[in-house]
C-alpha cells in the first residue's frame, strides 16, 4: 500500500513546518481524546465533572479531560500564543515571546451524546496574534490560518482547510495513533438529499426558516425530494453535510434569539472547511466568515451546506427582512 502522510507532514508540506507543528500538536491531543472517549464505558470518565462552565453549562468530565488535554499539547509549541476555549473564560496565556498563533477550540463539541456513544468532535480554528490575543481572535473568520475538525465514531477523522489554499483534506486515526491522509480533495456536493435541524425548536423559529423547512419536505427543491437528519453533534451533522451535501441549519429560537452556535470556535472553521470544500455558511443575512465577533464566545445562527440549499433559505430570509 502507498504511504500514507500523516497529518503533520501534509500540513508542513502545504504551509510550513511552522504550522505544521501546531498541527502535530492537536493530533496528539485528539489521539488521546479518542481513546478516552473509546475506553470511557471501563474507566471512570463517564458522567459530569460537577463543575460548570463559562458558559453554564454542566462540564462532563471528557470536556475537562479534552481541553486539559489539547492546552497541555498545545503548551508545549513555542509558536502558540495562547489558547482560546469554549471552557474557559479567557484566553488561556503561554510564556512564548514572539509566539505567531492562537489556536480556537471547542475540545469537546456535542459532549452530551458521549454517554449515549454518538459521534462527538473537536472544532478548531488558527489565528495569527499581532499584538492582543483577544483582539486578533476577534478578526473576521476570513484572516483564519487554519481551521478543522475531529469527529470521533467508529472512524475518527480529521478535516482540515487552510485560509489562504484551495481545498479541504481528511485524516483517519490509525491503528498506530497517527492522523494520516485518507482523502486529498474533499468536495461538497452542490445540493444535497438532506436537511438537518432541531425541528422541535420550529415554532419559534423566524418565519422564513420554518416555510424553507415546510418547501423542502412538502415540494424539494430544484426537483430533488429531502429527508431529515439530525445527530444532535455538530460535527457529526456538518460531516455528513459536507460528504453527501445538504443543509444544516440552527436558527435563531426563542431560548437562543442570537443563535446557539458559538461563532469563534464552532461555525467559522466550519465555515471555512464549507466553504473551500464549494459550499456556503451564513448566518441568515450574512457570510459566517465576514462576521467580526464581539466577544471570544459570541454565538451566531448557522445555515451551511451545499450552495443550492444555503442561497436559498439566504434568499428567503432576506427576502422576509425586507
Ligand atoms: P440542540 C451540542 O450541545 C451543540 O453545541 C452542537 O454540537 C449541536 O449542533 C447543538 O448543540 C444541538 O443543540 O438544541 O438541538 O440540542
Amino acid at each position: 500500500m502507498a504511504y500514507r502522510r500523516t497529518v503533520e507532514e501534509f500540513v508542513t508540506e502545504r504551509a510550513g513546518a511552522e504550522l505544521g507543528v501546531v498541527f502535530a500538536a492537536i493530533a496528539v491531543a485528539s489521539q488521546g481524546i479518542e481513546r478516552q472517549i473509546r475506553l470511557a464505558g471501563l474507566s471512570d470518565v463517564y458522567g459530569a465533572f460537577g463543575a460548570v462552565n463559562v458558559q453554564g453549562e454542566q462540564q462532563q468530565k471528557l470536556d475537562v479531560y479534552a481541553n486539559d488535554e489539547l492546552i497541555a499539547q498545545l503548551g508545549k509549541v513555542k509558536s502558540v500564543a495562547a489558547v482560546v476555549s469554549e471552557e474557559d473564560e479567557g484566553p488561556v496565556m503561554f510564556d512564548h515571546p514572539g509566539a505567531e498563533f492562537a489556536v480556537i477550540f471547542d475540545p469537546l463539541d456535542g459532549s452530551s451524546n458521549i454517554d449515549v456513544n454518538v459521534n462527538v468532535g473537536t472544532i478548531f480554528s488558527i489565528a495569527r496574534v499581532s499584538g492582543d490575543v483577544v483582539e486578533s481572535v476577534l478578526k473576521p473568520g476570513t484572516e483564519q490560518i487554519a481551521a478543522g475538525y475531529v469527529v470521533y465514531g467508529p472512524s475518527t477523522v480529521m478535516v482540515i482547510a487552510f485560509g489562504d489554499k484551495d481545498g479541504v483534506a481528511g485524516f483517519t486515526l490509525d491503528a498506530e495513533g497517527r492522523f494520516v491522509l485518507t482523502s486529498e480533495s474533499m468536495t461538497m456536493p452542490p445540493q444535497g438529499p438532506y436537511y438537518s435541524a432541531n425541528e422541535a425548536n420550529a415554532a419559534s423559529w423566524p418565519v422564513a426558516y420554518q416555510e424553507f423547512v415546510k418547501t423542502l419536505v412538502s415540494e424539494g427543491l430544484a426537483g430533488k425530494a429531502y429527508s431529515a437528519r439530525y445527530i444532535g453533534s455538530l460535527v457529526a451533522d456538518f460531516h455528513r453535510t459536507l460528504l453527501k451535501g445538504g443543509v444544516f441549519l440552527y436558527p435563531p429560537t426563542e431560548k437562543a434569539p442570537t443563535g446557539k452556535l458559538r461563532l469563534l470556535y464552532e461555525a467559522r472553521p466550519l465555515a471555512l472547511i464549507a466553504e473551500k470544500a464549494g459550499g456556503a455558511a451564513v448566518n441568515g443575512a450574512t457570510r459566517i466568515l465576514d462576521l467580526k465577533a464581539e466577544g471570544i464566545h459570541e454565538r451566531t445562527s448557522l445555515i451551511v451546506g451545499s450552495k443550492a440549499e444555503v442561497e436559498a433559505l439566504n434568499r428567503l430570509v432576506m427576502g422576509a427582512a425586507k
